[in-house]
């Protein structure tokens, strides 16, 4: 029923596929049993908003909890109208869903594509790693692809479907063997992309799986040139039987050819400028300004994550306070951080070293008057938007990441001409690398004297750098960003 809805309205326009494993929204059960619907704060739900009004949306993502699962239970129809977007959540088996979240797409994934293991220890790949391959993220990845050619199969519309992130690596194979050529294929990977020696972690069997299966796509999106570049090496040096034939930036495989790409994601400009104005932004400014004073503030916001390399940042914190006493009680550093995965050992440890290290610069080098480092852990993105409009330094020195949102959002909302401090390993470095202050993340020498060098710069320094920044972001957006994925697709269409 509502496919043939799908199928009168806007007739001639392409049916658009997101599939990710969160969905845009999360529901929430009154009382009277009625529903009332959240919107996700991704850069995704953002893009399509605008799209929606020209082009059909379908989003299939995985139901995330309980009242999700009920709203999806409650509809006779598998596919509903929210928000001017078609949504469908599957509801994979409990047993299977944390068998390809917690144990395959989180730790082993993520870990290997940002580099963190400590590999003479750790990961062990044993029964249990090719159980929750199997069991878990083969089959959560084909129940979407079941879902995804489902939901389209009775349309006659063209269809271009974009697969989110590491979670769905096999999405691309199993719709391409479900669907054959009457739908375009393009994921899109927000996270880095290593290269060949990397991927020697994950064993053949899984890692020829996932390399295939990408390959059944037309194009691949990654957030720089470098992880395109790394991805196409990443099949050359695995795949027999994938070629790289006068180009850097494809492989010709089974007879077809196909792209890889970057589309660097960038940030919602319009939300991002009038959100500064809101109430609570300003309060939430005004206790950030209190708290400072007229110090200089040295920011950071993540989530906490080993590869966004926080403590590194604390040690050089303190060589900045040992080696240049002349900036003590004149600088701050205030680090806002959000939880992430705390069920995990490694985040959990991660999180006690963080707090151990500012406890111990505080403990060292403050006066009645003056805390050197702040540590605020909690959820609170307000608060985070209002003390990016504050920073004298932004401090984004990660080990890997694949763009870096923190970077774009700040250097756009900052009021002071901040100046940024940038890892070369984060997405980020290809368009603002030019006029940050680059941290080598492992070198907590530079990056002491780097903060040493942004505290002394000039105003005029200062200003002309901030203010390029600012432009370079003004002119992305997120909205470019995803439009220039649905061009490329419509062009092979046609
Ligand atoms: C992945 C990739 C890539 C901050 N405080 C709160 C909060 N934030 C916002 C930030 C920013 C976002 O969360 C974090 O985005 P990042 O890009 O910095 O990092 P990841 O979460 O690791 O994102 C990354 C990104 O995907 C997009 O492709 O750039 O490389 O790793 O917008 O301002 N959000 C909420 N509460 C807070 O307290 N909800």
């Amino acid at each position: 029923m509502i496919m043939k809805e799908i199928k009168r309205e806007k007739r001639q326009k392409p049916l658009i596929v997101i599939a990710s494993n969160r969905g845009p929204f999360s529901f929430q059960q009154e009382e009277n049993g009625s529903f009332t619907v959240r919107r996700g704060s991704g850069g995704l739900v953002t893009a399509l908003g605008s799209l929606a009004e020209r082009y059909q949306v379908l989003w299939v993502a995985a139901a995330m909890s309980d009242e999700d699962r009920r709203w999806a239970q409650s509809n006779e129809e598998k596919i509903q109208h929210v928000e001017g977007i078609y949504l469908r959540l599957i509801q994979p088996d409990p047993d299977a869903y944390e068998l390809y979240y917690n144990q395959i797409a989180n730790p082993l994934l993520w870990f290997i594509q940002h580099q963190l293991w400590d590999i003479p220890r750790s990961p062990t790949i044993n029964a249990e790693t090719w159980q929750a391959w199997r069991d878990g993220y083969a089959a959560v990845n084909r129940q979407f692809a079941e879902t995804i050619a489902d939901s389209v199969k009775h349309t006659d519309h063209p269809v271009i479907v974009f697969p989110q992130d590491y979670h769905l690596y096999l999405v691309s194979g199993y719709l391409r063997q479900m669907l054959g050529d009457r739908v375009q294929i393009q994921p899109f990977l927000h996270i880095p992309w290593p290269g060949p020696d990397a991927w020697r972690i994950l064993p053949k069997g899984m890692r020829d799986a996932m390399l295939y299966s990408l390959l059944g796509s037309d194009r691949i999106g990654f957030q720089t040139q470098r992880d395109a570049f790394n991805f196409v090496q990443t099949c050359r040096f695995y795949l027999p039987d994938a070629h790289s034939l006068g180009s850097r930036n494809s492989i010709n495989y089974a007879g077809r050819k196909i792209e890889a790409k970057a589309y660097p994601i960038s940030v919602d400009v319009e939300q991002l400028e009038s959100l500064v104005e809101e109430p609570e932004v300003r309060l939430l400014r005004s206790q950030v300004l209190n708290n400072t004073g007229d110090r200089k503030l040295i920011l950071r916001v993540d989530r906490v994550e080993p590869s966004k390399n926080i403590l590194r940042s604390l040690v050089a914190y303190r060589a900045l306070l040992e080696n240049h006493p002349e900036h003590h009680d004149r600088v701050q550093m205030l680090a806002l951080l959000v939880p992430s995965r705390m069920e995990v050992y490694e985040y959990q440890n991660y999180l006690r070293e963080i707090m151990a290290e500012a406890g111990m610069i505080n403990a060292e080098f403050s006066d009645e008057l003056w805390e050197p480092v702040r540590v605020v852990v909690g959820e609170n993105y307000h608060r985070a938007v209002a003390a990016l409009q504050l920073y004298d330094v932004l401090m984004v020195n990660p080990l890997a990441d694949g763009m870096n949102l923190v970077a774009k959002e700040g250097v756009l909302v900052n009021q002071r001409d901040g100046v940024l401090l940038l890892s070369e390993d984060a997405g980020a470095f290809y368009e603002l690398g030019e006029h940050a202050l680059i941290v080598p993340p492992f070198d907590i020498y530079s990056t002491m004297e780097a903060i040493h060098e942004a505290l002394n710069m000039s105003e005029d320094e200062r200003h002309r750098r901030a203010e390029a920044l600012r432009e370079l972001v003004r002119r992305s957006g997120v909205r470019r960003w995803f439009q220039h994925q649905v061009e490329d697709a419509m062009q092979a269409l046609r």
